[in-house]
């Protein structure tokens, strides 16, 4: 749902100028350094990027899913790297406390979220547990007014940079499964929290992922989410649908970055006496990227528009999350096919992109986590 047209059109203006001028020149600084330069998060603070999706009532810009995922498209077209420094703000590090938080949680953490002061971390997976995000071991034991939390959680986005992490671990260790988990809010300087060493990646360089480790961590019963014990695995699940739209959406704006700098090689680039985008080879690959984004996109905004009328999306979102990172990477693969030997070399940067976005295919439920929830949800409802 697009509440006012023009207001919108603003914001979009605003983060393609950003885009083009402040993030794309910077992109292979980012990728040589393996950070964001302040002075860029400083700005993206007074864009408002990290409360996107935060409610104006505390602080952030309350855009509906429709707004947020066009806004998505924008600044996807520079290096995912950027957009994931405030994405879990947006995403998976905030929203645990938006849909499920009472007013106090919200209170104390959403405006803090909003404006970037802090960075929310998303706590799921483990060493143990990726796709079978219900087996997860890590424990929240109640003493008395606190729980006491032991365990280790892996791959945690912006893990490093936090100050918040919700935290999925279990609260019933004899009930097994789902069942048993809870979401509870970590703060950062609570005692027995640390961050292990950041990963190294195949790509998104200057995005962090790292282990939290939790040891004999006591955190106030207060911080449980959703009100009771038990519905912590339902409130991940909530949250990943709605982040498996936004990687979607990701996905579409890198694609169409990469068939940019693909079409715009192709018409400067001579062999055979003319530029290779007048062969009909070369033409195959443009033309099968341009209708798949096409598809993706409209997949996308689908789901954003269902989601704002309160529907149901898990197979939405999750058909979307499939299609459009796939998609992704077919055209990361035409891409760099198209630019040839240069599309090998770091300084053209298809080749960066290229492995930037992989991840897609991967984070917030693999390509066959998503298929899985898809047939599932067509049996159940063919069933019922
Ligand atoms: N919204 C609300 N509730 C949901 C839900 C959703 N989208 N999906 C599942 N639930 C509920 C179910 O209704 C069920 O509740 P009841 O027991 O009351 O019926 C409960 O959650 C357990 O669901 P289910 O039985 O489907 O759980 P499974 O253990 O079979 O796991 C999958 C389901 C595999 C889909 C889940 O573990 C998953 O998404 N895994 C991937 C995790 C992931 O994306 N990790 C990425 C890391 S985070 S960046």
């Amino acid at each position: 749902m697009i509440r006012d047209q023009e207001t919108l059109n603003i914001l979009l203006d605003s983060l393609s100028r950003f885009v083009r001028e402040r993030l794309i020149p910077q992109e292979s600084v980012v990728a040589e350094t393996d950070e964001i330069p302040a002075s860029l998060v400083s700005e993206m603070k007074e864009l408002g990027l990290f409360g996107l999706s935060i409610p104006e009532e505390y602080g952030g810009m309350g855009l509906t899913m429709e707004e947020e995922v066009l806004a998505t498209f924008e600044v996807t077209k520079a290096s995912p790297a950027f957009r994931s420094l405030f994405a879990t703000n947006n995403g998976i590090g905030a929203q645990g406390i938006v849909l499920d938080g009472n007013d106090e949680q919200k209170q104390k953490y959403l405006p803090r979220l909003a404006s970037g002061e802090i960075i929310g971390s998303f706590c799921l997976t483990e060493p143990d547990s990726g796709s079978d995000a219900g087996a997860l071991r890590t424990t929240a034991i109640r003493d008395g007014d606190h729980y006491v939390i032991n365990g280790t959680k892996r791959y945690i986005t912006n893990g490093p940079e936090a100050g918040i992490y919700t935290l999925m671990a279990r609260t019933a260790p004899d009930v097994k499964g789902p069942a048993g988990v809870s979401a509870i809010i970590v703060e950062r300087d609570t005692p027995g929290l640390s961050v292990g060493k950041i990963d190294k990646k195949m790509g998104q360089k200057g995005a962090h992922t790292a282990d939290i480790i939790f040891e004999n961590c006591r955190v106030p019963v207060t911080n449980l989410l959703a009100g009771r014990e038990g519905l912590g695995f339902k409130t991940a699940m909530k949250v990943l649908d709605k982040g498996r739209i936004n990687i979607a959406a990701a996905s579409v704006g890198a694609a169409e970055r990469m068939l940019e700098e693909a079409l715009k090689y192709a018409c400067e680039r001579v062999q055979f006496g003319k530029p290779i985008a007048e062969f009909q080879l070369i033409q195959a690959m443009l033309a099968d990227s341009k209708a798949e984004i096409y598809a993706a996109r409209s997949m996308v905004l689908d789901a954003a528009r269902r989601r704002d009328q309160g529907l149901d999306v898990g197979t939405e979102a999750s058909c979307a999350k499939m299609f459009a990172s796939e998609m992704c990477g077919r055209v990361a693969d035409r891409a760099v096919q198209i630019f040839g030997g240069a599309g090998y070399l770091a300084e053209y940067g298809i080749e960066r992109f290229y492995r930037d976005v992989r991840l897609f295919r991967i984070y917030e439920g693999t390509t066959q986590i998503q298929q899985l929830v898809i047939a599932r949800n067509m049996i159940r409802e063919y069933t019922k």
